[in-house]
This record gives structure tokens, C-alpha cells and sequence, in this order.
């Protein structure tokens, strides 16, 4: 695997090609401008591994060099190299990211040699577990099949009041538990069953299984509110809200226990149905809570149209969130808006004690993430519930 430099500085590049070449890289080739960079690409890129680009160059800067990656088909790793703020390196790498480049760091001028040292490890992991990975994606059929046989399973991850540390309800997070391939996550399907009309018999699977085990729960003494996710592919039905009711009714649980986490992945033209859906869902006093806000359509036109009762803030907002003032501005103004919107807040991905910490001065109301639980098969969740008492009095409790 050949090594890529490319910077307009010939000191900075000298020293980054004598660093690599202490550390063993050996095919390793310099180019003094992003132009001789796309000429040499142009006969031949695939046996490239591994790219490090300058920022500020003056014919062919590194955003538009990393769109030319991004149109060739670029399969390696990058690494942006820049001596310009961490702000402006860090969108970079969101943009490379949003090209779908294996970005493997952005660093900040002068470079160390043990930085690059991890550099190349991650690099070397990365790539050989890339030509891993290239299997095609699950076929309709393949999923068709799974639904029949019954392979689909939920597991449940704990969403907790940060005021106290009580328990209050469980996200279902489907998980396909594949006959050769080990446990499939949904990233790997649901878009599949949303375009090959497939997920509305999905969620209903999901659905029936979260009812029965909320149920199960309650009769052991563990009263909580079972959260299903939906997209907006399953609001085309104008019986859903109908359907949900009938299979709660069956299962026994109380449609106040019962919230659907919606998620919008594209826009949507016509929006008579999901109006139609949602409003009848809140009419028989479901939950609905807007997912991953702050992303993708989950945004302000939805809260302005949509009568949801709960907002989840998406992780990449929270993750983090104590370190970082902007991450910090967003969140305390959309819990702000949420109040005042009456809607309950609920902060996903919380990783981390200082973000716990942080989130609960700020007022958020529910937080779920790795710090409390990792997702997990429903009759964990009683023994997860016992060990989570001292901690939750240890969350809780001070602060
Ligand atoms: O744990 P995790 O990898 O499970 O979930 C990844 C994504 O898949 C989440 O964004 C979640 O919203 C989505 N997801 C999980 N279960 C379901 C489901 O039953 N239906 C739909 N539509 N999405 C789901
Ligand atoms: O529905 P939705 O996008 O919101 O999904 C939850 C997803 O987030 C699931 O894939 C779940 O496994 C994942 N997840 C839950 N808690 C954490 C966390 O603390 N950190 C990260 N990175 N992912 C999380
Ligand atoms: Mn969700």
C-alpha cells in the first residue's frame, strides 16, 4: 500500500516524509500541490492506502481535493494534515465524513511522530477490516424469510430520570438474530424493509414483543413505558393508530405506557397520513416522541406541525457536550424550547459522567446512553435494575 503527502510547504513535507519513513512506511510520495496530487491519482489510485493533505493550498485547496477523492471513488484512508484552526479542521473532517472517505484523523500542525505512529495502526486495522466487511447488503428476500421464521429480537435500553436515577421506560431496539451471521444490527436492514414495504410487518413483530415483555415486566413489579421506534414509512396506513391500540389491548398495557419514537429519513411530500396518524396516535393518549433532533428532517417544521409529547435530543449533540461550548449552546437552548413547548426532554448517547452531570443542571428530564445501560435481551433488565440502584443513588444523589 502506497502513502500519498500532499502539501504546498516543501519544509512541512520533507519532515512528515522522513517521520513516515522512520516509522517503516516505505512507498511513500510526495506531491508539492493538490493539481500533481490528482494528475498522479488520475493513472491509478488503488493501491493508494493512505493520503495526508494539506488545508491551506493555494491552487487547489484540501476542500476541494477532498471533493476530487470523494468523485474518483477514493476507497482509502485520509488524513488532513493543517496548521488553520481546530474548528475549521474539524468540519473538514465532517465533510470528508459526509463523502463517505475512511477519515483517520485531523491534526494540527506540527504533526509528532507518535501521532502518526497511531495514525498508521488505525490506518492498517481500518483498511483490512474494510475488505472484511465488503459483504452485499440483506436482500427483501433474505428479510422476508427472517420475518417468517421468526429470527427478529428486541433488545431494551434503560431511559432514566436524571433527578432521581428512577427508571422510567425502555427504548425496543430491534436486533436480527441471524442463523450464520451472528446478531445483525438494524443499520443493516431497516432501510431495506422501508423501501421493499417490509416495515410496517417488522414493527409489527417488534411491537407485539415489546407489549408482551412490558407486560411480563409489569406483572413482576416494574412498571415503565415501552418506547418503539417507527419511521415515517410506517404512517402511510390510516389503521395504524388502530392497529397499536388493538395490540396493546391484547397484551394488556395501557396505551399511556406506550410511546413511539418517530423518525423522519426523507422528506415527505404528502403529509396527510402521518397528520392523520400522529394526531389520532396523541388522541388515544400514545406518546410520540421526536428521534435524533437536530438531525437529518427531525426539526423545527416537524415540532411546528406535529403534536410530539417528547423530544429526543440526538447523540451527537449530547456526546461530549460539557467539553464543547457550541454543543453546549445548542443543547441548553432546545431544552429550553422544549419546556416550553411542555414536551419532556430525553438525551440520548450519554457516555459520560460530565455530560450526565451537566445535563441534569441544565433541567433535561430523561437520559438514556452506555453510561446507564447498553441495550440488552429483556430478561436481563430485572438483574440490570438491581445493580443500577447504588449507582443510580451515586448519579443522583449528589451534584
Ligand atoms: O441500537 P441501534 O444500533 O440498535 O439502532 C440503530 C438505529 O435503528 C436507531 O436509530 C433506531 O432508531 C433504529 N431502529 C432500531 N429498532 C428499530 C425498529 O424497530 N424500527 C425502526 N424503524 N427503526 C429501528
Ligand atoms: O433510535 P436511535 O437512533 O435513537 O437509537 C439508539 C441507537 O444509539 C442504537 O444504535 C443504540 O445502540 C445507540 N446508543 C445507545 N446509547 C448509546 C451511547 O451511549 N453511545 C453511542 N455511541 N450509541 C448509543
Ligand atoms: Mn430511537
Amino acid at each position: 500500500m502506497k502513502t500519498l503527502l500532499i502539501d504546498d510547504d516543501p519544509f512541512a513535507l520533507a519532515m512528515l516524509a522522513r517521520q513516515l519513513e522512520r516509522l517503516g512506511c516505505e512507498a511513500v510520495t510526495s506531491c508539492n500541490s493538490a493539481q500533481s496530487a490528482q494528475a498522479l491519482l488520475a493513472s491509478g489510485f488503488e493501491t493508494i492506502g493512505l493520503v495526508f493533505c494539506d488545508l491551506q493550498m493555494p491552487d487547489i485547496d484540501g476542500v476541494e481535493f477532498v471533493r476530487h477523492l470523494a468523485r474518483i471513488g477514493y476507497r482509502g484512508g485520509l488524513v488532513l494534515v493543517s496548521g488553520e484552526n481546530d474548528r475549521i479542521l474539524q468540519t473538514v473532517r465532517k465533510l470528508a465524513q459526509a463523502h463517505r472517505i475512511d477519515i483517520i484523523a485531523a491534526l494540527a500542525k506540527p504533526v509528532s511522530l507518535e501521532q502518526l505512529r497511531q495514525v498508521l495502526a488505525s490506518n492498517a486495522s481500518r483498511r483490512a477490516s474494510a475488505a472484511g466487511a465488503a459483504r452485499p447488503a440483506y436482500t427483501p428476500a433474505e428479510l422476508e424469510g427472517a420475518l417468517a421464521a421468526g429470527q427478529f429480537v428486541n433488545h431494551y435500553q434503560p431511559k432514566v430520570a436524571l433527578s432521581t436515577g428512577e427508571l422510567t421506560g425502555v427504548e425496543a431496539l430491534v436486533r436480527w438474530q441471524h442463523p450464520t451471521a451472528g446478531l445483525v444490527f438494524p443499520d443493516e436492514f431497516i432501510a431495506t424493509a422501508e423501501e421493499h414495504g417490509l416495515i410496517d410487518a417488522l414493527t409489527r413483530v417488534v411491537l407485539t414483543a415489546a407489549l408482551r415483555q412490558g407486560r411480563a415486566w409489569h406483572d413482576a413489579g416494574l412498571g415503565i413505558r415501552l418506547a418503539v421506534n417507527v419511521s415515517m414509512a410506517n404512517l402511510a396506513a390510516l389503521d395504524f393508530p388502530d392497529v397499536v391500540a388493538r395490540l396493546a389491548s391484547e397484551a394488556g398495557v395501557a396505551l399511556s405506557s406506550v410511546v413511539l419514537e418517530v423518525t423522519e429519513s426523507r422528506l415527505m411530500q404528502d403529509l396527510r397520513a402521518p397528520l392523520d396518524i400522529l394526531t389520532r396516535l396523541r388522541l388515544k393518549r400514545i406518546g410520540l416522541s421526536i428521534d435524533d433532533f437536530g438531525t437529518g428532517h427531525s426539526s423545527l417544521a416537524q415540532l411546528r406541525d406535529i403534536p410530539f409529547d417528547e423530544l429526543k435530543l440526538d447523540r451527537s449533540f449530547v456526546n461530549g457536550t460539557s467539553a464543547d461550548p457550541a454543543l453546549r449552546a445548542i443543547v441548553e437552548a432546545t431544552l429550553q424550547m422544549a419546556r416550553q413547548l411542555g414536551m419532556e426532554s430525553v438525551a440520548e448517547g450519554v457516555e459520560e459522567r460530565a455530560d450526565w452531570d451537566l445535563l441534569r443542571a441544565l433541567g433535561c428530564n430523561v437520559a438514556q446512553g452506555y453510561l446507564i445501560a447498553r441495550p440488552m435481551p429483556g430478561d436481563e433488565l430485572p438483574q440490570w435494575w438491581r445493580t443500577w440502584q447504588p449507582r443510580r443513588m451515586e448519579l443522583a444523589g449528589s451534584a
